[in-house]
């Protein structure tokens, strides 16, 4: 039997991309899954997918993590989480910092750092109570290197760098678990929220290179959230073969 059988996983941002393809991993595990994300329509129509193939108890609820009184209020309503995937945010624009909209770095800064503390926040207590429990975010490469374009997408990434850390120190002893898994390029919705919906400026990110699939990250995230509980992973970089660093990707253009 897997280890995360009837263990209760809490993914934040399971609409689409990394956050979907973990829920439909952890589903074939057995785990139970508890899903938010804002889109209540597309979590639903996954429950209802992951119901019918793998027999999966799954409860879905609306939630934005930027609000922390909702946050607050979703988690006290969960059974004590096993494992919780802060995988929830985004990107907005790739322009240089004079040229930045305040809206676009309040809305990456909510979500990225403050978002994924308040849903760290309002789990942690009931996991060091019960001395175990295992907090998975998921960070970026944009957390290790920063790119032209990106110094505030980056830096919320760094911080949750800082943040997985610091976790890490201040749970030390408790038996809770911190990882932090940094994927390269991911072909998801990523790129289009980036732009704003602009689908062509968006295409560019994964021209002539072949990324890696949300279903990619999603079985390291898998991996990491089922080492023995003696083992805990730090960090994982998740690279597509196509790319070393953020910014030398190998594009076959013609
Ligand atoms: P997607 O855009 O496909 O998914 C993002 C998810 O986050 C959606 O489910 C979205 O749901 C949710 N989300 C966004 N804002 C909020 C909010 N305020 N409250 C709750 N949920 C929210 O992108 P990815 O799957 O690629 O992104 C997932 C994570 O992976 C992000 O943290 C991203 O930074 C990181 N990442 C992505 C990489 C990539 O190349 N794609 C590479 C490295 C890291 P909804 O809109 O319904 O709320
Ligand atoms: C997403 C990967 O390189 O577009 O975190 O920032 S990148």
């Amino acid at each position: 039997m897997s280890l995360l059988a009837e263990k209760n996983v809490f993914i934040t941002g399971a609409s689409s991309g990394i956050g979907e393809a973990c829920a439909r991993s952890f589903a074939k595990e057995g785990a139970h899954l508890w899903l938010c994300a804002r889109r209540l329509d597309r979590l639903n129509t996954l429950a209802e997918d992951l119901k019918a193939k793998f027999d999966a108890k799954v409860q879905t609820f609306a939630l934005d993590v930027r609000d922390a009184k909702a946050v607050s209020e979703a988690c006290a309503t969960l059974p004590c989480v096993d494992v919780l995937l802060n995988n929830a945010g985004l990107s907005r624009g790739l322009v240089s910092v004079e040229e930045g909209l305040l809206s676009d770095w309040d809305e990456m800064i909510e979500t990225n750092v403050k978002g994924l503390l308040h849903v760290s926040r309002a789990v942690l207590p009931a996991m060091v109570k019960a001395g175990e429990g295992h907090v998975i975010h998921i960070g970026s490469i944009a957390g290790r290197e920063v790119y032209p374009g990106g110094a505030v997408y980056c830096g919320t990434k760094y911080a949750v760098k800082a943040i997985a850390e610091g976790m890490r120190m201040d749970l030390c002893g408790t038996g809770v678990r911190v990882s932090c898994v940094d994927p390269g390029l991911v072909n998801t919705e990523f790129s289009r929220v980036r732009f704003h919906g602009d689908q062509t400026k968006a295409d560019v990110a994964y021209q002539g290179m072949t990324p890696l699939s949300g279903e990619d990250v999603a079985e390291s995230v898998l991996w990491v959230a089922s080492r023995p509980p003696h083992i805990n992973v730090g960090d994982l970089l998740l690279l597509p073969t196509d790319q070393a660093s953020a910014q030398r990707v190998h594009r076959r253009l013609s």
